[in-house]
């Protein structure tokens, strides 16, 4: 797909979006139907008429696990990760045939790189000085606590002054007046790095409408020095098109609906917020950088993209999923160990991670825990459980049963220190405080164990008996047998989105 225009097509086809016709208030209104459509496994929403605005607003279009796959060309988000393990885990070739599929892999990252065009559709309106107007577009105050309305979906573009590295990321930005709006770049964030690096003005440029692989790379958590437009390439199977900003020294996609172009100032703030976020609470006012446009493009009627977040589950809960699925297989490259690990949704991400784990040796499941404490934006995990390898982490029934089970308070849970969430409101200072971990393994001997008892099981004869035999007892249709016993009620995500 080379732009959002082909997704929305793509949608169409595949019966997952509606267009609603009916005029609509991006003040509230939006929202409310957002969130009954969401929670409800509903279709991507296409706002013709937005109240007041220009632009049609697209929503919900990450909102479902099938849609998610459809955006990345995909079954299940799991095929996305082992394109990813295939590249980290190549060993060196034995063979011809080994060295030219290496070779192949090899070119597949190569082709990744961003290409830069010379025009683009994106320029296709270019308005500057008093043309510049933000209310141009349906652009969404989500909650009742927000003041004004906010851009919720945008791929912020900076460079490492240093490096030059391009940066590509998600940042809300709160619309101040026609030409002006805030930048929420929190203090782990590589856009905010790049601001402070740069003395006086840092260029940045903001697009709005992409393909759905470029839009979710601008939220994935790569380490600093990687390019998330290379990454969507990589992801795509298709470079990103890059067209020189008008009045930037950016580099913008040049089939994105719409790109802000401006600067930022090195000292000056405002006080930004409160907004309704993905924590479920307002998130209170705080000092952020302020955003000048000195540009605005876009496509001959371009669509306005949107996103709302609040309590979970919202739409963002799949960006988060694909996240988690996409990074395993660099998490496991980390922590071999690992068998699997799942961020429950109602967790906000950050707020508990559950992992699996061959384990090895005595202490492993602690090991583990100050691991993800370690690794990337893992290390805001409040709470790490882990669980033995054969333990689904994806069903938090059975979870649940080993936390309960195999936990003596006294000996398993880990209380530790280190940095927490921007957005964080429990701890006593903001960006800092406790870390939970909970082993919930089989305890070995050494570990201060006594004898660990064996887990109930029925025989594989028995079960495959009365699999064979079932219609013969009359008693109608029953869930097959499964490993374990617990977990019957096992509530996936999609279950959790549908209820
Ligand atoms: C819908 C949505 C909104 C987000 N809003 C913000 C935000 O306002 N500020 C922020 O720092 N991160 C926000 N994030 C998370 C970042 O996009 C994410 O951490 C990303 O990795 C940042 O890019 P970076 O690693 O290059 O800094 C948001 C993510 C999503 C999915
Ligand atoms: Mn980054």
């Amino acid at each position: 797909m080379r732009d959002l225009r082909d997704w929305i097509s793509l949608l169409e086809r595949e019966g997952e979006l509606v267009r609603v016709a009916a005029e609509v208030d991006p003040d509230l209104e939006i929202t409310e139907i957002v969130d009954r459509t969401v929670k409800a496994g509903g279709p991507a929403l296409l706002f013709e008429n937005p109240k007041g605005a220009q632009h049609a607003l697209l929503i919900n279009q990450f909102g479902t696990e099938r849609r998610m796959c459809l955006a990345f060309g995909v079954e299940r988000l799991d095929d996305v990760a082992r394109k990813v393990s295939d590249i980290l885990e190549m060993q060196p070739p034995s063979g011809l045939m080994d060295k030219v599929r290496g070779l192949q892999k090899l070119k597949s990252v190569a082709d990744s790189r961003a290409h830069s065009v010379r025009r683009g559709p994106v320029h296709e309106i270019v308005l500057q000085g008093d043309e510049i107007d933000l209310s141009l577009l349906p652009v969404q105050r989500c909650w009742p606590g927000d003041p004004a309305p906010f851009i919720t979906l945008p791929a912020v573009i900076t460079h490492d002054p240093r490096s030059g590295t391009r940066n590509v990321g998600m940042y809300r930005m709160q619309v101040i007046d026609r030409k002006t709006t805030f930048m929420h770049w929190q203090i782990h964030k590589d856009g905010r790095a790049d601001w402070l690096a740069t003395e006086g003005r840092i260029p940045v440029a903001v697009a709005l409408g992409l393909d759905p692989v470029t839009a979710y790379s601008a939220s994935a958590p790569l380490p600093k020095h990687i390019d998330e437009f290379m990454m969507a390439g990589f992801l795509r199977g298709e470079p990103v098109e890059l067209v020189k900003g008008v009045t930037v020294d950016i580099e913008v996609p040049a089939h994105a609906e719409i790109v802000l172009e401006g600067y930022i100032e090195h000292d000056e703030l405002g006080t930004e917020g409160p907004f309704g976020d993905h924590t479920g609470y307002y998130t209170a006012q705080e000092p952020f950088p302020v955003f000048h446009l000195t540009a605005m493009t876009m496509r001959k009627g371009a669509i306005y993209p949107s996103i709302v977040v609040g309590k979970p589950p919202q739409e963002d809960a799949w960006l988060g999923k694909a996240t988690e699925r996409i990074f395993l297989p660099a998490v496991r490259a980390t922590v071999p160990e690992i068998v699997d690990y799942d961020l429950p949704v109602a967790g906000a991400f950050h707020n508990c991670c559950i992992v699996s784990i061959k384990k090895a040796f005595p202490g492993h499941a602690s090991k583990v825990m100050h691991s993800i404490w370690g690794l990337g934006m893992l290390s805001l995990t409040k709470c790490v459980i882990v669980v033995d390898e054969h333990v689904n982490v994806h069903d938090y029934e059975q979870v649940m049963f080993y936390a309960g089970a195999n936990v003596d308070p006294a000996r398993d849970v880990v209380l530790a220190e280190g940095p927490l969430d921007h957005l964080d409101h429990a701890p006593e200072r903001q960006f800092i405080g406790g870390k939970l971990g909970i082993d919930a393994t089989a305890k070995w001997v050494e570990e201060g164990a006594r004898p660990w008892p064996q887990e109930i099981e029925m025989s594989p004869e028995i079960r495959d008996l009365v699999d064979r035999r079932w219609s013969e007892y009359g008693i109608g249709s029953v869930p097959a047998a499964r490993n374990g016993g617990v977990g019957q009620t096992e509530r996936s995500l999609r279950q959790l989105l549908r209820r």
